[in-house]
């Protein structure tokens, strides 16, 4: 049987090397596999459950859409398309939020952190935003997601909202109980300037993190800046133990260059921070280059953008609006 991938990335503005090494390079080599249908979705719904600019959110759009394809996702193997546009998944998360629990809410850890000290001011968005996520995967029967780390809990949650609609309607397998795919090896890049941080969109620093269109200086100047420590490089997995600046910029090295971690701490053991950054310097440009150069080739062309998420809104509408309808007769709409 066919693998039936889904996956989503919020059109909030720089995507970062944590998104690139986190999901999207993940969905490229998913989206080669003729085994594997793929679904990737801009998830524009989701952006606005923190306050966005109505112009700046419809270029972020287009944005994600050529940053998939400047990646490697061919646009006519793969459907790509925005969630706003299919109006089943705003009807999905509203049924789905009648059969997820608020305990169950109440645990996730991404609104703690996003909404921090001031939750009452959070949007009721920002906090139900996990079921909207449960009902863009469960709308397409997929069986398996490619997120980051930091998504786990959500595809957890996703898991135990299809298992008990199955249950509580009495309908075995209705919604198919999805598999997370996420990155064996370094799942988490954090941010250059803190290492107990996640590399983020909404850092204010811009030094924290690598966007996917910076120009060859702004990656050495961001590299150079990188926060280390005043120790050599360690010589083994165990002396990385309370060092995550240089745990996070080995891990970034040895996913680049798809080394292991052991290889990797192998061939910079014992030198200093100096000779590791110009070599990350590198292999970042030689990597991500190429997209920046193609991303900012796509944005001009933005009526091919349009077509391209027109035409996946209608096969994402085709296969959604079917699902939403047995969900309604389920339920006894
Ligand atoms: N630092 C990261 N390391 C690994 N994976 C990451 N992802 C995000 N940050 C990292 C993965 O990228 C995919 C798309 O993420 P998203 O844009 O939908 O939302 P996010 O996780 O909220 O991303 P950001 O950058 O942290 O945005 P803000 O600052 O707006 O919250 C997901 O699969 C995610 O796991």
């Amino acid at each position: 049987m066919k693998k039936k991938i889904f996956s989503g990335v919020q059109p909030t503005g720089n995507l970062h090397l944590g998104n690139y090494l986190g999901a999207i390079k993940n969905f490229v080599s998913l989206s080669n596999d003729n085994e594997n249908e793929c679904i990737f979705c801009v998830v524009d719904l989701h952006a606005i459950t923190v306050t966005q600019d109505p112009a700046i959110l419809r270029e972020n759009i287009r944005e994600t859409v050529a940053t998939f394809i400047a990646s490697g996702i061919d646009p006519k193997k793969s459907i790509i398309f925005n969630q706003s546009q299919v109006v089943a998944h705003a009807e999905a998360a509203w049924i789905l939020s009648c059969t997820a629990k608020m305990g169950w809410l109440n645990r996730m850890t991404q609104f703690k952190e996003k909404a921090g000290k001031d939750k009452e001011k959070a949007s009721v968005g920002l906090y139900s935003y996990p079921i909207l996520m449960a009902a863009d995967i469960l709308l397409y029967d997929s069986t398996h997601v490619p997120v980051g780390n930091d998504q786990k809990q959500h595809l957890e949650l996703c898991r135990d909202i299809a298992q008990k609609f199955n249950n509580d309607f009495k309908v075995d397998d209705f919604f198919k109980i999805p598999e997370p795919l996420i990155q064996k090896e370094f799942s988490r890049i954090m941010s250059l300037k803190d290492g107990s941080k996640k590399m983020s969109k909404s850092d204010l620093s811009d030094l924290s993190r690598i966007n996917l269109t910076d120009e060859k200086d702004e990656i050495l100047n961001k590299i150079k800046k990188a926060k280390t420590d005043s120790l050599s490089i360690p010589t083994n997995i165990k002396e990385f133990v309370d060092r995550p600046e240089a745990r996070n910029l080995i891990g970034i090295y040895s996913s680049l260059a798809s080394m292991t971690f052991e290889d990797t701490i192998q061939k910079f053991s014992g030198k200093n921070f100096s000779e590791l950054k110009e070599n990350l310097s590198q292999i970042l440009i030689d990597n991500l280059n190429p997209i920046s150069n193609e991303i900012k080739k796509l944005l001009k062309e933005k009526s091919y953008l349009d077509k391209i998420l027109e035409d996946g809104c209608q096969k994402a509408d085709n296969i959604a609006s079917k699902k939403i309808k047995k969900i309604h007769d389920i339920v006894g709409f």
